[in-house]
């Protein structure tokens, strides 16, 4: 990326950006008292959520049958209540049983899990395809079909109200965004240009590391429009807590706004008539 004064460019298209959607829900930031997985903004994070709910259903019933089962050994085999014990040493049927419940148990667990793994591999037909590139310490994009790309740089605590974040947003806003347009089906290509990172957005239920050499692929279709907030999750070197990731979901005029705002400020006529699959 050249210039101080296109970064100037391209952060001033950002802050219109959230200017136009003041009112866009900051989604991913810590809250105070906050417990569990970060809002749900993807069919793909609901699918997780619902699946660990689950498994947390599948583990209380294990704890309270083991549980269960001890009590009874406890208090009716003490030795109070029965001085003889027996000497037998094998038990078919309960040797069975213990092994086949768990061999159950993992089938039913996998049945669950296997179509939601699969559902995040498959990546369906895309609207908008972006690339994500991981460096020492920050995230790039480029937008191949809009012909753009930017760098996305932390922001400095005394830089937040300037581009329109709040104070406990610090760590997390990025003086550029990845923008994307709400319901539409997002193919992120990920790479690395020097060490690995990972990409994540905790509310998209998606996370996948950027390797040099190699491009990994997410997808999401987020159906709420907000600004969402994820980190850097590899441990890529000193400044591994300091490349955030910030994702604006906007409607598809703001969108289009956005990608012509980005283009103007990178010396590229804007694409008025950029064709947007989800508006058809
Ligand atoms: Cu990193």
């Amino acid at each position: 990326m050249t210039g101080s004064k296109l970064a100037a460019r391209l952060a001033a298209a950002a802050t219109a950006l959230a200017a136009a959607g003041a009112a866009a829900e900051s989604i991913g930031k810590p809250v105070p008292d906050g417990m569990g997985f970060q809002p749900a903004a993807t069919e793909l994070m609901r699918d997780l959520v619902w699946f660990d709910s689950i498994l947390h259903w599948i583990s209380l019933a294990i704890v309270l049958l083991v549980t269960a089962l001890l009590v009874i050994v406890i208090f009716r085999f003490s030795e109070k209540k029965n001085p003889t014990p027996a000497r037998f040493t094998h038990n078919v049927g309960l040797e069975v049983a213990w092994t086949a419940g768990p061999i159950v148990i993992l089938f039913v667990i996998g049945a669950i899990s296997l179509p939601i793994l699969f559902k995040q591999l498959d990546v369906p037909e895309a609207d908008l395809t972006i690339k994500a590139t991981g460096n020492q310490w920050y995230w790039s994009y480029e937008y191949p079909d809009e012909e753009i790309g930017f760098d996305a740089i932390m922001l400095a605590k005394d830089e937040l109200g300037e581009y329109g974040y709040a104070d406990d947003e610090f760590l997390l806003a990025t003086d550029t965004a990845m923008v994307v347009p709400v319901g539409t089906n997002v193919h992120l290509l990920v790479t690395g240009a020097d060490v690995i990172h990972a990409w994540t957005i905790p509310s998209f239920g998606v996370k996948v590391d950027a390797i040099p050499g190699r491009m990994n692929e997410l997808w999401f279709n987020a159906d709420r429009v907000g600004t969402y907030f994820g980190q850097c999750s590899e441990l890529c070197g000193k400044d591994h807590s300091y490349m955030p990731i910030t994702v604006k979901v906007v409607s598809a005029e703001d969108y289009a706004a956005w990608v012509d705002e980005t283009r103007v400020a990178q010396g590229l006529p804007p694409k008025s008539d950029v064709k947007l699959a989800a508006a058809d």
